[in-house]
């Protein structure tokens, strides 16, 4: 048979930048071999492509130059990604106390960071305070009159509303936020969101700054933005005429898309700056309404690209039509398969097979059968145990949304930069679990 043809631009594509493959399987990231890490940090890892989240952020200051850009932290937070995406200028999208916290620790100036939240608890509105979080945005109608007692008579706090543009966009119904239909934000259409904004313009410890919305999650398309602009602008116009209020901010929130798997379409951002610009400057014109400053939360978009997941091959078999390659992790460091049904595209790394390829589910160690990382992918077909894989746009909404599932402890994060690998987050241990276990 044809030995395998080499990798292709087009699978390399959703790999970061500085993917380099010097021989066949000797796939290198950031100037350092996976195989590398893998021996050095031990499998399950993750790798965080330094160079690829700081470019990410540059192509969005660039793209949007005049918008303001928060780097949506639960997609994935550690110090360094608040140090670099500080350093690139970025603000950042908080949603508790514990992102607020680790990142203002980390040095990240709070007057730069957006608290969210569809219930903040207590602990989540008090820390914001008292670290001085830069717009805290409101969610439902009891925050209103918790949020001024908390802030305090004399004092002062820059909020936003989320508002519900009754808009459907994302890729899957679970990560769909802009409908009526779902628990974030308050309603256009049955008027909650105008209720909510008249009770906080009788705050006068809050000053609202700004509409926000988000729509929904892996979003491809230009148009439900558009469409979002439109509706927002028709709410901030109506808020003119009833209170003379002109709001300086208006927040798309994020949603960016991308892609998982060579060939799969992305949000262009070049496309969706030019249009939203237009479309914002048209829309308030017409309203005869100052053009408010824009912010975007991308998180995603941002960070998923930059991270690859590297497993170690412990069993293969074949069981009815399916041949399973499990592997050292699984769904307690990536829901997202049995979360959103998701696809990913994994290969074999740090040898070089010239057997066929075959259609194998690669899966992992969970006491789940619905613990699939990857159905139905192509893979060498004498993959066996012993051997690396490596699965990229992994560095979003895998480790942040990691479990503690079979005590199989979460895994490390070590960062690539010019040819060398440094550990940013260590693999959880056993004593770090029975730490937390103080009852007997
Ligand atoms: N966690 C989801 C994912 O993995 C998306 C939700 C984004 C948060 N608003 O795709």
């Amino acid at each position: 048979h044809e030995p395998p043809a080499p990798t292709t631009a087009a699978e390399l594509s959703v790999w970061p930048a500085s993917a380099t493959e010097p021989r066949p399987g000797a796939l290198a990231v950031g100037g350092v071999p996976l195989t590398e890490i893998a021996d050095r940090f031990g499998t399950p890892v993750y790798v965080l492509d330094e160079a690829e989240v700081r470019d990410r952020c540059r192509t969005y200051r660039t793209a949007f130059p005049d918008a303001e850009v928060l780097y949506a932290a639960k997609a994935f937070l550690c110090r360094a990604m608040a140090r670099w995406t500080a350093e690139e200028g970025l603000g950042l999208d908080v949603c508790s106390a514990g992102e607020l916290e680790l990142a203002v620790t980390a040095g990240f100036p709070p007057e730069r960071i957006v608290l969210h939240g569809n219930a903040k608890s207590p602990r989540d509105l008090d820390t914001a305070l008292r670290l001085g979080v830069g717009r805290i945005v409101i969610d439902s109608p009891s925050e209103v009159a918790r949020l001024a007692a908390a802030v305090g008579p004399g004092g002062h706090q820059k909020v936003m509303v989320r508002v519900v543009p009754g808009i459907g966009a994302g890729g899957h119904e679970k990560i769909r936020t802009g409908t009526d239909d779902q628990k974030s934000g308050l309603s256009i259409t049955d008027g909650y969101a105008q209720h909510a904004i008249a009770r906080i313009l009788d705050q006068p410890q809050l000053r609202l700054t700004g509409l926000h919305c988000h729509l929904g999650s892996q979003i491809t398309g230009v148009r439900p933005y558009l469409v979002a602009v439109r509706r927002l602008v028709g709410l901030m116009t109506r808020l003119h005429e009833q209170h003379g209020l002109v709001l300086p901010e208006l927040d798309l929130g994020g949603g960016h898309g991308i892609a998982y798997r060579p060939g799969e379409q992305a949000l262009d951002l070049t496309a969706l700056a030019r249009k939203v610009r237009t479309e914002l400057a048209d829309a308030c014109t017409a309203a005869g309404l100052p053009v408010p400053r824009l912010i975007i939360e991308p998180g995603r978009a941002i960070v998923g690209p930059a991270g690859i997941a590297l497993y170690h091959v412990l069993s293969v078999k074949q069981t009815g039509d399916h041949v399973f390659v499990a592997v050292d992790g699984g769904m307690s460091d990536n829901p997202r398969p049995a979360l959103y049904g998701v696809r990913y595209a994994p290969r074999l790394i740090g040898r070089h097979s010239t057997a066929e390829g075959t259609r194998v589910t690669v899966v992992g160690r969970h006491c789940e059968a619905g613990d699939v990382l990857a159905a139905d992918v192509e893979l060498p077909a004498d993959v066996r145990p012993g051997d690396l894989l490596a699965v990229p746009v992994a560095g979003a909404y895998h480790l942040s949304m990691a479990s503690g599932y079979n005590l199989v402890g979460r895994p490390p994060v070590a960062a690539v930069r010019d040819g060398l690998a440094r550990l940013l987050v260590r693999r959880e241990s056993i004593e770090d679990i029975r730490s937390r276990d103080v009852g007997l």
